[in-house]
């Protein structure tokens, strides 16, 4: 008995140790850790209740093909038999995250004999409820559609979901009853957010309704995904994410301005690096923070010596940037080796890694990874500048200039005015996109590039805000504004005119049901890598609010 004890001691040792364990690799990842929680904020709760009851509409015109018509106010929820409301759908008025409560009452001179067992489905955008989720299609777990069902013992009663949800529209529907019958007494949200909501920045007076309009929505897909981390999604996956955090980030620094919680992050994947030093992708915080085990992105190490990098110019906290100094030096190194011996990344050397960039399906990653280390090793380069620490480091300039000159020859097609990816050569936005911020392009082949792609209709285009972010900063620095305007108005914009009250993870104009996991229900409506609009829009009042 005492052996087994001992034994199964040793083992919860040894899972904790491996599930919850910090870096080896940097002996501070402890400390660092620490330092991340004195960071974490508190959370900010706020009561809402339904405003409406909206019914769905098919309507071909209307984004996923349902819009939302109201049908009247909630009052008869109070004072009517539910049984005769089963499938109601409850409008909140915009996106919210946190916990349900209600009560349910009697109505009449009656006792309940029965239990009642109520179907909750929590929708950001209308098609989620229209669409079946079984058998369910697709890639990711079943579990993270917002479907509940709860069987309650007696009537009256009060009670809270447990689940956390995000949501907009709330789908309520009776699944069993017995002949008694009961209403509403109570429905109320309690939302929460690390940050106040903000609906303004302050924007000037000539700036057009519609990026006014972008501006808010934008502030409201950051505010939800800002909670005790920065979330890449409040439904899905609600975790912090290396590329999600930087955009958020970069945006939260012309609204928020809550930098304690990039700091906080920042802190956490950097504690949470694995054995060689290599930063996860992505980390979760409960029941202990741990990094996603496994998952990799070597585009998305890089940008977070970019976002450090950003941090620290943001907010003066150079004592940080001196802290996490050997994580951006090994994500460096890390990149470096998998780079040929003429200077140009290898996308088949071992061990190959996961690049991100875009959801885009055949896109050729090659040369925006080229592009993206060149930048990398400048951005980091003036981060050791900052730091003192340029000797340490002094080879970067030089290793960069080697890897621009091998791209110009390797990916640039003079003739065409293009950069080419991959065996087949392929032109796609993002090629140009990462040649353009990394320099590698002059301003001037830089805007050529990108007016011949734009003007290309089968040049690979963008799956998602996240690529298209990374475009709007390409228009923005060879200096087409204009371009970047309508890029802003049509596809932010286009969001907004398919009535998205926060932005989606994924968008194409031409597929409403695009999706990377298989069932467009499980992509995120309010998602973190979404919201730039928000940087942009007040980082450049010249472009965007005239
Ligand atoms: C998705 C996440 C996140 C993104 C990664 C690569 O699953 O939602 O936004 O950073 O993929």
């Amino acid at each position: 008995m005492k052996e087994r004890t001992i034994f199964l001691l040793a083992a919860f040792l040894f899972c904790s140790a491996s599930l919850f364990s910090q870096s080896t690799y940097f002996k501070e990842s402890k400390d660092w850790l620490q330092k991340s929680e004195a960071c974490k904020p508190s959370l900010i709760y706020k009561e809402y209740k339904p405003l409406r009851i909206v019914k769905s509409v098919k309507d071909e015109k209307a984004y996923q093909g349902w819009r939302m018509e109201d049908a009247g106010s909630t009052d008869v929820l109070f004072k009517e038999s539910f049984k005769k409301h089963s499938g109601v759908v409850l409008d909140f008025g915009e996106h919210i995250t946190g916990n349900l409560t209600f009560s349910l009452k009697l109505l009449g001179s009656v006792t309940a004999d029965a239990p009642i067992r109520l179907k909750f489905t929590f929708a950001e955008v209308p098609g989620e409820l229209n669409t079946p989720f079984d058998p369910y299609p697709g890639g990711l777990s079943r579990a993270w559609l917002q479907d509940e069902i709860m069987t309650l013992g007696t009537v009256p009663i009060e009670t809270t979901l447990e689940r956390r949800v995000s949501f907009r529209y709330l789908k309520i529907d009776i699944l069993g009853a017995s002949s008694f019958d009961f209403a509403f007494d109570k429905i109320s949200f309690k939302a929460q957010s690390s940050v106040e909501t903000m609906t303004d920045t302050g924007l000037a007076e000539t700036t057009d309704p519609l990026i006014r309009r972008i501006n808010e929505v934008g502030l409201v897909t950051l505010k939800e995904c800002m909670q005790t981390v920065y979330e890449d999604g409040p439904k899905r996956d609600r975790r912090l994410w290396i590329g999600d955090l930087y955009l958020e980030a970069l945006a939260n620094a012309y609204s928020y301005k809550n930098h304690l919680l990039t700091k906080r992050c920042l802190y956490l994947l950097g504690a949470l690096a694995d054995e060689e030093g290599l930063l996860h992708a992505t980390v979760l915080e409960e029941p202990e923070p741990h990094p996603q085990e496994g998952t990799h992105c070597l585009d998305y190490s890089l940008i977070y010596n970019i976002a450090l990098l950003e941090y620290v110019r943001t907010t003066g906290d150079v004592e940080t940037a001196r802290d996490l100094w050997p994580v951006v030096v090994r994500q460096i190194e890390m990149t470096l080796r998998q780079f040929s011996e003429e200077w140009i990344y290898d996308m088949e050397k071992q061990p190959v890694y996961w690049l991100v960039f875009d959801w885009k399906d055949g896109y050729d990653r090659q040369a925006s990874m080229q592009g993206l280390t060149i930048l990398a090793l400048n951005k980091s380069y003036e981060l050791a500048k900052l730091l003192g620490k340029e000797k340490e480091v002094k080879e970067w300039p030089s290793l960069a200039s080697k890897m621009k000159k091998a791209a110009r020859k390797h990916f640039y097609d003079k003739k065409q005015g293009v950069v080419l990816s991959g065996a087949g050569r392929q032109v796609s936005y993002l090629s140009q996109v990462w040649m353009i911020l990394s320099e590698t392009l002059t301003k001037k082949e830089g805007a050529a590039a990108m007016k011949k792609v734009l003007s290309m209709p089968d040049a690979c285009y963008p799956g998602c805000p996240y690529g298209y972010h990374y475009v709007m900063e390409a228009l923005l620095e060879c200096g087409m504004d204009k371009e970047a305007k309508d890029l802003l108005v049509s596809y932010w914009g286009g969001m907004v005119n398919k009535g998205a009250d926060t932005f989606w993870e994924v968008y194409d104009p031409n597929n409403d049901a695009l999706s990377p996991y298989g069932f467009f229900p499980m992509n995120s409506y309010c998602h973190a890598w979404s919201c730039t609009p928000v940087y942009f829009i007040n980082k450049y009042p010249e472009v965007f609010q005239k």
